[in-house]
């Protein structure tokens, strides 16, 4: 078994991060490292919490942990920002806000830049996910930093996950309408003791109450503690809820990772080959003299290459 593993295992929390840092960077010990702790993986829980930059994420994780650490829930955190060159300020500013009444001990937090291509969120996220499962969380809560199609990459990987709203970013029903509520099991709307958010609320409730998920829409204020025990609650019955069979999840979530890793090594094969066949460049040659049409040379071309 590898040193890393070994220690991340017996509960060292430098090889735990470490570890962490090897599988965001794809680095090649990933690989020993999956192989080795796969086994012990499929207990623990995940909640994202998406949301607009400055709507509260950070500051509402922080104040839940201790609600869900006397569940009995044993907690770590995984902020996913890929925009950071090198994992940062915000992150750094985060942690801080998080922290501010936390057991150090007690909770496990990384940031992950996630660095990769396109898919490369989910992969890395995947493996940190395993790795703290591993380690013994049993509650890893997963903070993104982002928009759009990230937000929709890291729904597939978590059990639930929860959007949140404020009544300060922006154009709320906006945001509300471009895509978010397709994702979310859960909305909150933070900052609830600041103007607006009644009315942030009920708009909410109104647009998402009419579709077809009937997610819960619920109000919390990191400021005041309100509804922020509630939340925990909430996740915690959601999480506990049979209507969420997680073996089917899990092989549903398999199902996926296995088809683009086949897909990515495939991709990787072909592109090889291509490079290396001349009749590549011939055809280009041919398609800059107008000789051939493009579908011509791509069917020609591909049927070549499975010869
Ligand atoms: N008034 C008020 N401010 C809050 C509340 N929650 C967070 N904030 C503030 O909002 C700002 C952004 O919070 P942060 O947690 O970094 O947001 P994130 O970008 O979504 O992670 C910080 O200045 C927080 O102190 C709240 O419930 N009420
Ligand atoms: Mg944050």
């Amino acid at each position: 078994m590898l040193p890393i593993v070994e220690g991340l295992l017996a509960g060292d929390r430098r090889s735990l991060a470490r570890a962490i840092s090897i599988v965001d960077d794809d680095e090649p010990e990933s690989r020993q490292i999956i192989r080795e702790i796969f086994g012990r993986t499929g207990k623990a829980r995940t909640v994202g919490f998406t949301g607009p930059g400055g709507a509260g994420k950070s500051s509402l994780l922080g104040s839940l942990i201790p609600h869900c650490q006397s569940m009995g829930y044993k907690v770590a955190v995984l902020a996913v920002d890929p925009t950071s060159p090198i994992t940062g300020g915000a992150i750094l500013g985060d942690r801080v806000r998080m922290q501010s009444n936390l057991d150090d001990q007690r909770v496990f937090m990384r940031s992950m830049a996630s660095r990769g291509a396109v898919g490369g969120v989910s992969k890395s996220l995947r493996n940190a996910i395993r790795i703290l499962d591993a380690a013994g969380y049993s509650l890893i809560l997963v903070e993104s930093v982002g928009a759009g199609q990230l937000e929709v990459e890291i729904a597939s990987v978590v059990d639930i996950t929860i959007v949140l709203f404020t009544p300060h970013t922006g154009d709320n029903v906006q945001a509300v309408k471009a895509g978010l509520t397709e994702i979310g099991d859960m909305y909150v709307v933070n900052k609830s003791d600041l103007d607006g958010a009644t009315k942030l609320y009920s708009t909410l409730s109104d647009f998402i109450g009419g579709t077809e998920r009937k997610p819960a829409v619920l109000k919390t204020s990191v400021k005041t503690g309100r509804g922020v025990k509630e939340l925990a609650q909430a996740i915690d019955k959601t999480l506990k809820e049979k209507g969420i069979n997680y073996k089917a999840r899990e092989r549903k979530m398999l199902e996926d990772e296995l088809r683009d890793m086949v897909l990515s090594i495939v991709e990787r094969k072909i592109s090889g080959m291509l490079i290396q066949d001349k009749r590549y460049s011939e055809f280009v040659d041919k398609l800059v003299k107008k000789e051939i049409d493009p579908y011509f040379a791509a069917e020609a071309l591909a049927s070549g290459l499975f010869k």
